[in-house]
């Protein structure tokens, strides 16, 4: 008799234990991030989880958002479309109010079907290709700009400013790399000759063959559609093979990582589209020495997360509300301050103003060089 009344006191002693758990969960406001969070392109996931963490942080110690305080939930999309639609549902299943990510859009693009099947904001800091907001689902939001404008602004820089007419063009056959390889080629076209246009396979690590297929037909620059990985081993594999030639890519390869893998001479003086640097935005000041101190040195995608997490979180304050639909609208409404600088979203979810300048890589530190129409 005596061992059951102890089994029941434990059985109901676990019940209160588990129950208490329950309710504290329910006490939080849940948040996912999304994005690489293992593999080659870990580094862009960690950059959003540490400008998200951040802003969670700061909120969180002024008392949180509505009473409640911020609960952050990780996905790792592993940058595989099937993975991100999985992680998606697991976000949505695990009761996320929102969702900051994903990065690469063949994950982003899928996700976003999800999400909006189940009436969730998303705000992705890094997500490029124009197709994600093209589908007309009023909660998907990017706090950068899209494929079409760097496209066209890498395009002037090389015919206008560089005033180059023998251009190669290479892709890694995704729909970021890809798409931004055709947005570029569509605008440089019309003052230059496109010499070379193929794809790489993203993983690949010897691009050798294609390196010298291009030198055949003496390119002025090499324009490179894709993330780090793959431009880091172009660049340091062209310079071995003698071709001194320019080389061009867009905002995926803007990552230390990207120097590390091509090596600092082989990467000196190449190019790339991305916003404009933080250090010369008087508002990121405070981002950038609390992120710093948090975390150590800032990845180029730490402050768009951060501005996402937080636009999201204002959101939520400025309705009054966890439904996504109040969310959404409020998003869609407002202008808000950033450490970029203010963001308004139009009707399609992209930020109002293309924020897009050109950087150049200088004793292996990427540095702004040139901004449209200079
Ligand atoms: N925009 C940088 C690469 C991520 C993506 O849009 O796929």
């Amino acid at each position: 008799m005596k061992r059951f009344q102890m089994t029941a006191v434990f059985i109901f002693s676990l019940v209160v234990i588990v129950f208490a758990g329950c309710q504290k969960k329910a006490e939080t406001i849940k948040v996912g991030v999304a994005g690489p969070m293992t593999g080659d392109q870990a580094k862009m996931g960690t950059d959003f989880k540490n400008g998200v963490t951040l802003a969670v942080e700061e909120w969180n110690s002024k008392g949180g958002v509505l009473g409640k305080k911020l609960d952050i939930v990780i996905a790792d999309d592993q940058h595989d479309p099937k993975q991100a639609v999985a992680t998606a549902n697991k976000l949505v299943n695990e009761g996320v109010i929102g969702v900051i990510g994903h990065f690469n859009s063949n994950c982003s693009i899928p996700a976003s079907d999800v999400y909006s099947r189940a009436g969730i904001p998303m705000i992705t800091p890094g997500t490029t290709n124009p197709q994600l907001t093209e589908k007309g689902y009023r909660g998907v939001f990017r706090v950068c700009g899209r494929d079409d404008q760097q496209g066209r602004v890498a395009a002037e820089f090389v015919t206008d400013k560089l005033r180059l007419r023998r251009i190669a063009i290479i892709h890694d056959k995704t729909t970021y790399g890809q798409g931004l390889a055709d947005e570029f080629k569509n605008f440089v076209a019309d003052k230059a000759e496109v010499v070379y246009y193929g794809g790489i396979i993203q993983g690949d690590k010897d691009f050798k063959t294609v390196l010298t297929a291009i030198r055949e037909k003496k390119p002025e620059l090499i324009y490179f559609g894709g993330i780090y990985p793959e431009a880091g081993l172009l660049v340091k594999q062209a310079r071995e093979l003698g071709m001194t030639v320019p080389f061009m890519s867009g905002d995926g390869t803007i990552d230390p990582k990207f120097v590390e893998i091509a090596g600092a001479g082989a990467a000196e003086g190449t190019y790339l589209t991305f916003g404009p640097d933080p250090k010369n935005i008087p508002q990121a000041k405070t981002f950038i020495e609390n992120y710093s101190r948090r975390f150590g040195e800032i990845g180029p995608y730490s402050i768009y997360a951060y501005d996402a997490a937080n636009i999201l979180f204002t959101a939520i304050k400025e309705s009054n509300s966890t439904d996504g639909k109040a969310i959404m609208e409020k998003l869609h409404s407002s202008e808000f301050p950033g450490a970029m600088g203010n963001i308004r979203f139009d009707e399609k979810g992209d930020v109002t103003v293309s924020p897009f300048v050109v950087w150049i890589t200088r004793d292996g530190k990427f540095v702004e060089y040139w901004r449209p129409g200079k």
